[in-house]
């Protein structure tokens, strides 16, 4: 019953805005198709207690990207990155060996202690985006960084 409201709410919106969230990129299959992913570049993030490591981590426009996010502290810690997630085109997000989620709209990621993800996306809008963890103190407690996607480079 409360699901119907949602839903139905989305029927009625699909052929304006084809019930994207606000924010996201709004077609990413053309996106995800065109990516080389064999070519991908892996990007290692490693999450404590009071670090991001590194601090700035930067990607390039149009490019796709493995960012592996470890938790190498002892508590488990939500890595929140809206903005950064509305910025890019996410084909998956996996623990390997354990789960994969494919083609997710989401706002942050939680990591039990020891514990990696494998985020594959595309880079698509240049900016910088704050990272940080929602957990209560851990963001001014030294958890937080950026992420940075810097501008395809122009062809002649
Ligand atoms: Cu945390």
């Amino acid at each position: 019953m409360s699901l119907w409201k949602p839903l139905a709410a989305c029927l009625v919106l699909l052929s304006v805005s084809a019930c994207i969230p606000e924010g996201y990129v709004k077609d990413p299959a053309p996106w995800l198709a065109e990516a080389r992913w064999e070519e991908a570049a892996r990007v290692q993030v490693e999450i404590t207690e009071t670090a991001l490591a590194p601090q700035v981590l930067t990607f390039q426009e149009d490019r796709p990207y493995v960012l592996e996010i470890t938790n190498r502290g002892t508590r488990t810690h939500e890595l929140a990155a809206e903005q950064f997630l509305k910025a890019v085109t996410t084909r998956d997000a996996r623990v390997p060996g354990v789960a994969g989620f494919t083609a997710l709209r989401f706002t942050a990621i939680e990591i039990a202690p020891g514990q990696t993800v494998d985020l594959a996306f595309v880079a698509v809008r240049p900016g910088t985006y704050p990272l940080t963890c929602s957990a209560p103190g851990h963001g001014a407690g030294g958890l937080s960084g950026a992420a940075r996607i810097l501008p395809a480079p122009k062809g002649p």
